[in-house]
């Protein structure tokens, strides 16, 4: 196989082989006859809030200096990024939503599709939130942290949202208070950083950013951090605890990664999305006898169900379902033609896909009111009907199978062993069940620090090419990864999440790693586990009485795409971890907004932003960062 500018996957760059040849279009052919893309675009310096413009602000200083209206560049730039991040933060949120309102409805039994999987979680998140548990019944207590969870989105009041006062450690908390009020002291105005409702501060962004509103760089981009910590101590936080008070905290499995996953016998299914409350039904549903012996009707081995991208990750953690790939292998696995059905709720999705799947028997079929894409067979998912939709949904994919063109299947045979599955419970687990063990091997300097990283893949990359030379490099150096979202699903095609993969790392990690008999790299999920990180941050920075800001962490976003990982950048950084990013984020024109987020978030939150475009000059300046932090502690 020859090398290929678009990915460094074998099995992608097989795959476009056959897109070339058969001229299907996808995301890098599209990409190409977008050049050149728009530079006000790039640099964040256009505005269409109000319909005296569209506005932009020359680059080179040599056209308008300012809109219509009067705002500058850093103006444009920050109120731009504050619904970045306003859209990142609420996507992730309403996702939570959906999942403590399904756990109110499991509570008061008016749902019986789902139940309590795991009650133990219950118990530790109730615990956490100061609910009581003692003598009282399963779905009472499931009642109240529902009722916490829920009132957090409409909380109206001026205090912070009580997960996150319960969940983010002390220090951290206590450092965003007094940054508020040192603030205040120094200009009298307010600004905030602590998150109210989580709905509220999307809103607030949304009603600060109309015409006429904040122009103050320092005030939107305080407020962008904000809302995305409402998102990552919130949102996202609620998301993971209660999916797995529903469907079951993940536990460490082995699993294969890449397009080899789909079966040439068999009825293929691809989940991909984000709600593992469809999905997890979908992968349960296709072990029920009556669609195994339906597939078999019709020729085919089983249902296989198959994931990609983040509902992916969370059925691959729980279920042991196959991965088949990240975001830039979605219209690979249909040109496969092996698909049978693509299923989809919200987030990430090409609206290409329904145009693709119309080229084969592929049966695409969208599921969400909030994401309805013209083309696809539109199957409404309703939890409270949920096991009779996700067997329609099986249904129509074994219908379907009979239709494949034998002739046109070409599935790659390229796929990974992965060992997944590290959330917070099981890292506890193999240490265990303290973190002094871990907090030894830092201070020891055995392991060096922990990277965090999360990342999407985007066309401007060569896919996956960052997300691996990032990571072999941090390992090399001695410290450990931790990560979720599409970057995991690239490490764990890489082979990086193979026990082999500690052949990689440096001395220290790798003797860690053969001890506990884990890989040097962890997945922890999909991108609302981020909230896993944290916790995991939060639970060291507590055991330690210090703030997370002191601890050598640092995070990445390497091939970032969306809105979401602005939400998920910006709450790292605002929980005190330095964040790496690339490609770039479209800020560049505003100087202002630029020095803020690159430099003097340093000494207010104690987390900033930086960017490169060289992943291995990237892991030189975190490793810069872990070494520093260790010399400030003393270690
Ligand atoms: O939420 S990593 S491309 S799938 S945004 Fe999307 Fe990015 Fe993938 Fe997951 Ni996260």
């Amino acid at each position: 196989i020859k090398d290929d500018h678009r990915s460094v996957d074998p099995a992608a760059v097989e795959m476009l082989r056959i897109a070339d040849r058969e001229g299907y279009s996808n995301v890098w052919e599209r990409y190409e006859k977008q050049q050149p893309q728009c530079s006000y675009g790039q640099l964040g310096t256009c505005c269409r809030i109000c319909s005296m413009g569209p506005c932009r602000i020359d680059p080179f200083g040599e056209g308008p200096t300012h809109g219509v209206c009067g705002a500058t560049a850093d103006t444009i730039v920050a109120r731009n990024l504050a619904r970045m991040a306003a859209v990142g933060s609420s996507s992730h949120s309403d996702h939570g939503r959906k999942v403590a309102l399904l756990l109110r409805a499991v509570a008061n039994g008016t749902n019986t599709d789902y139940h309590i999987t795991d009650p133990d979680k219950l118990m530790a998140v109730a615990a956490r939130l100061g609910i009581p548990t003692a003598g009282r019944q399963q779905m009472e207590i499931a009642a109240d942290v529902a009722k916490v969870a829920i009132d957090c989105f409409g909380n109206q009041e001026e205090e912070p949202l009580v997960f996150l006062q319960k969940y983010m450690p002390v220090k951290r908390f206590e450092r965003l208070k007094e940054l508020e009020r040192a603030l205040y002291e120094s200009t009298g105005a307010k600004t905030g950083f602590l998150p109210r409702g989580i709905d509220r501060e999307a809103v607030d962004i949304l009603h600060r950013t109309h015409f006429g509103c904040d122009h103050d760089p320092l005030s939107l981009v305080a407020q962008s951090i904000r809302c995305s910590l409402s998102d990552g101590w919130g949102g996202s936080l609620i998301a993971t605890e209660l999916q797995d008070i529903l469907l079951g905290t993940p536990t460490i499995k082995s699993v294969k990664a890449n397009l080899g996953v789909l079966e040439e016998e068999s009825v293929n299914v691809v989940v991909h999305g984000h709600e593992p409350i469809l999905s997890a039904k979908v992968a349960e549903m296709a072990l029920s006898a009556e669609n195994r012996q339906a597939a078999e009707a019709v020729g085919a081995k089983r249902v296989n169900v198959v994931g990609l991208c983040c509902t992916g990750n969370e059925v691959l953690l729980r279920q042991g379902v196959g991965m088949a790939g990240n975001e830039s292998h979605s219209e690979l696995a249909i040109m496969t033609g092996a698909v049978d059905a693509m299923v989809v709720d919200v987030q990430c999705i090409f609206p290409a896909l329904a145009d693709l799947a119309s080229c084969f028997h592929t049966k695409f079929i969208t599921t969400s009111e909030q994401a309805k894409i013209p083309g696809a067979l539109h199957i409404q998912f309703d939890e409270h009907h949920a096991d009779v939709i996700a067997s329609r949904i099986i249904k129509t994919a074994i219908d379907a199978f009979p239709n494949r063109n034998k002739g046109r299947v070409y599935i790659p045979k390229h796929t990974a062993t992965a060992v997944v599955g590290f959330t917070v419970e099981e890292i506890l687990k193999a240490l265990g069940g303290t973190l002094q063990p871990l907090i030894d091997l830092i201070v020891s300097g055995t392991i060096k620090g922990v990277a965090g990283i999360v990342g999407c893949n985007n066309v401007k990359v060569q896919q996956d090419h960052f997300h691996r030379v990032l990571t072999t490099e941090l390992l090399k150096r001695d410290i450990l990864v931790i990560g979720t979202g599409c970057w995991a699903v690239a490490a764990a095609k890489a082979g990086l999440m193979d026990l082999s993969a500690q052949k990689l790392a440096g001395p220290g990690l790798k003797a860690v790693c053969k001890q506990l008999g884990i890989p040097p790299v962890l997945h922890m999920g999909s991108c609302v586990d981020c909230s896993r990180m944290l916790n995991l941050a939060g639970a060291i920075a507590d055991h330690l009485k210090v703030d997370i800001s002191d601890l050598p962490l640092v995070g990445s976003a390497p091939e970032w795409t969306t809105e979401k990982a602005v939400a998920i950048g910006a709450y790292f950084v605002g929980s005190g971890i330095p964040v790496h990013l690339w490609p770039l984020p479209p800020i560049l024109g505003g100087p202002a907004v630029t020095k803020i987020l690159t430099q003097d978030a340093k000494d207010l939150l104690g987390g900033w932003f930086f960017v490169e475009e060289d992943p291995v000059a990237a892991a030189d300046q975190m490793e810069r960062i872990v070494m520093q932090r260790r010399s400030a502690l003393g270690i």
